[in-house]
This record gives C-alpha cells, structure tokens and sequence, in this order.
C-alpha cells in the first residue's frame, strides 16, 4: 500500500498515528507530495483525489481511498480486531458522530483559519483568502477545544471507554493549533491531562520516526 502525504502536516499526522497503532508500518511506502509547490494540483493527482488533499491511500490493486476518516476506516480493518472505529453497530455510531465534531469543531476549523487568516500554504496556493471567515472559524476552533473538555469531564476518551480514531483527529488537530501558536487555555485541564495520556502512546512516536 501507498500513503500520499506531507510528514507533519495534520491531516497526514492523522493516518501515521493510525498506521502506528495498527502495528502496519512495515506494510506502507509513504509518497511525499510537495504542497507548498503545487503537487497535489495536478491532473495526476487531481485522478487520485479529486479534492487535491493528502492524505490519499493506494491499494496495491489501484483503489484510492481519501479522508482520513474513510482510511481509518480501511487500515483498521486489514487484520485483527477494528480498535479506532469501533466493535460494534453502536460503537462504530459513536466513533463516527464524535469523529464528525472532531473534524468540524476543532481540526476543519482551524484548517479554515489556516487557509484564510495566515499566508497558508502560500500566495501561489492560497488564490481565495477571507480574513474575516479565518478569524471566525479561530472562534469555532477555541468552542470546539471547550466542547471537547466538557466530553472528557465523564469519560476518558473522546468517543467513550477506549481510545479510537477521534482521539487521534483531536490529538492532530491540537498539533495543529501549536503549529498555529494557539494555545490550549490552561482552564481546559480534562483536554490538557488527556493530552498528555495521548502523547505518551507509543503511536505518536513511532509515527513522527
Ligand atoms: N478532510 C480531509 C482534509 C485533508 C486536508 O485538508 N489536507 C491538507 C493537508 S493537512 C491538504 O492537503 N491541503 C492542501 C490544500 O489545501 O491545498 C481529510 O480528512 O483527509
């Protein structure tokens, strides 16, 4: 299998966390692709994810899988037990309404800010910048982090007893506040002291190696 990508991007950030914990390194040659020089905007590329994003998964029979949710969903499923999306029908319903407010509260959000409050990935990339719809998505970014302090006031994990693919998009999307230098508010203890459970898993290591 391929993996297209961009090490340390967030996105990207996501899948390697997940390759990690799915003990698949070993099965994956990672193909970088060069962003900030216009590589995923390429009639080439455009053919394996017509969204122009990375990361994208490429079977060794051709398919190409895109969003990190729907490769999660994959890499979780090529051996032993499904542990990041769930075990069972209410489980996996779980995993997947709590992946969805990962993605839109914390880690699109702040994508949004990204692409339209910074300079981006660059003026070459970056044709359409809205400041005023970057800085509002900032706001939806900082209610996302409080929404998810709140969810881990009752339980340990974001989607419930275990850890499993929502704690990573959180975990990433955090990456990317740093990278953003937006701070966690030090108020928001049960995000910062699940954090810090999540940054010892032997996954984040391994998949920033
Ligand atoms: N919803 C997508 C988001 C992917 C995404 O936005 N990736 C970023 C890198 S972190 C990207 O490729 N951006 C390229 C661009 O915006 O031009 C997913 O889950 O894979």
């Amino acid at each position: 299998m391929k993996i297209y990508d961009f090490k340390g991007f967030a996105n990207p950030a996501r899948v390697r966390i997940a390759v990690a914990e799915k003990g698949l390194t070993d099965q994956i040659e990672f193909v970088h692709v060069d962003l900030p020089n216009g590589a995923h905007r390429t009639p080439e590329f455009f053919a394996k994810n017509p969204s122009g994003t990375v990361p994208v998964l490429e079977l060794d029979d051709g398919t190409t899988i895109s969003e990190c949710t729907a490769i999660t969903v994959y890499l979780d499923h090529v051996q032993g037990e499904s542990t990041l999306t769930g075990r069972n029908g209410k489980e996996r319903a779980i995993v997947h309404m709590m992946q969805r407010r990962a993605e839109a509260e914390l880690m699109d959000a702040l994508g949004t800010y990204f692409h339209h409050a910074t300079p981006g990935l660059g003026a070459e990339i970056e044709l359409y910048q809205n400041r005023e719809w970057g800085e509002k998505n900032l706001k939806r970014a900082m209610a996302g982090m409080h929404y998810l302090n709140q969810v881990l006031s009752r339980q340990p994990y974001l989607a419930g007893e275990s850890f499993s693919m929502v704690d990573i998009t959180a975990f990433a999307g955090l990456g990317l506040a740093d990278f953003l230098k937006i701070d966690v508010p030090d108020t928001l203890t049960n995000l910062q002291a699940w954090r810090a459970r999540v940054a010892a898993r032997p996954s984040i290591a391994a998949s920033q190696a």
